[in-house]
C-alpha cells in the first residue's frame, strides 16, 4: 500500500482515456484493508515537490523486512536523505515530517536518481520540480509489492498542458467477461 491505499490499475490508460475509467475506481479519502483503487495524486505544473517514502511496518514490529526499490517515471529527483529510524517508526516519521515542514531538509549537492531503495524500517526524502506534465507512476519495483498495490500515480498539470490524443489512437478496456453462474 501507499498511504493505506492498495493500487489497482484502471482498465484504460489515464492519459488517453481518462473519461472511460469508472469514477468509483479512483481512491476516495480512505480505503483501508483489502479494498483496492486507482490512487492518483494531483500536482500543479512546475511545483516543487518533496516526497517522504517511509517503510511503515518493519520497525514497529521488529521485523527485518525487505527494502523497497522505489522508481519514479518521468523525472529525475534529488535524494535529500536516506536513513533508518532509530526510534519507533511512528515517532521517526513524525520527526522527519517536522524537519521537512520546517524547511530543515536541504542539500544543493544531492545526487540525482530515478530509483532509490527505501531501507527496511527507514525512509527516503526526495525532491523535484514538477515540470513534466502527465501521469507518472511512483512504485516499488519489488515485483510482489508492485503487483499487490505499492504504487501511486502523480498527475502533474492539466490535460491542456499535454498534446491531444492522436486521431485513431488505439483504445484499451476491460474485456474480461463477467462471471456467470448456471444451475
Ligand atoms: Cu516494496
Amino acid at each position: 500500500m501507499v498511504n493505506n491505499q492498495s493500487f489497482e490499475f484502471p482498465p484504460s490508460p489515464l492519459i488517453s482515456q481518462y473519461n472511460d475509467i469508472p469514477k468509483d475506481m479512483f481512491c476516495k479519502s480512505y480505503c483501508p484493508g483489502n479494498c483496492t483503487c486507482a490512487n492518483v495524486v494531483r500536482i500543479p505544473l512546475n511545483y516543487e515537490v518533496t516526497i517522504i517514502v517511509s517503510d511503515f511496518i518493519s520497525g514497529d514490529y521488529d521485523f527485518n523486512g525487505p527494502s523497497h526499490p522505489f522508481h519514479l517515471h518521468g523525472y529525475n529527483f534529488n535524494v535529500l536523505e536516506m536513513g533508518v529510524y532509530n526510534t519507533s517508526i511512528s515517532e521517526g516519521m513524525r520527526e522527519v515530517r517536522r524537519r521537512v515542514d520546517s524547511g530543515l531538509v536541504n542539500n544543493p549537492r544531492a545526487a540525482m536518481k530515478d530509483s532509490i531503495s527505501v531501507p527496511s524500517g527507514g525512509y527516503i526524502i526526495i525532491r523535484f520540480i514538477a515540470n513534466n506534465p502527465g501521469f507518472w507512476l511512483l512504485h516499488c519495483h519489488f515485483l510482489y509489492h508492485l503487483d499487490t498495490g505499492m504504487e501511486v500515480v502523480l498527475w502533474v498539470g492539466e490535460f491542456s498542458d499535454l498534446p491531444p490524443v492522436p486521431k485513431g489512437f488505439p483504445k484499451c478496456n476491460n474485456y474480461i467477461p463477467k462471471a456467470e453462474c448456471y444451475d
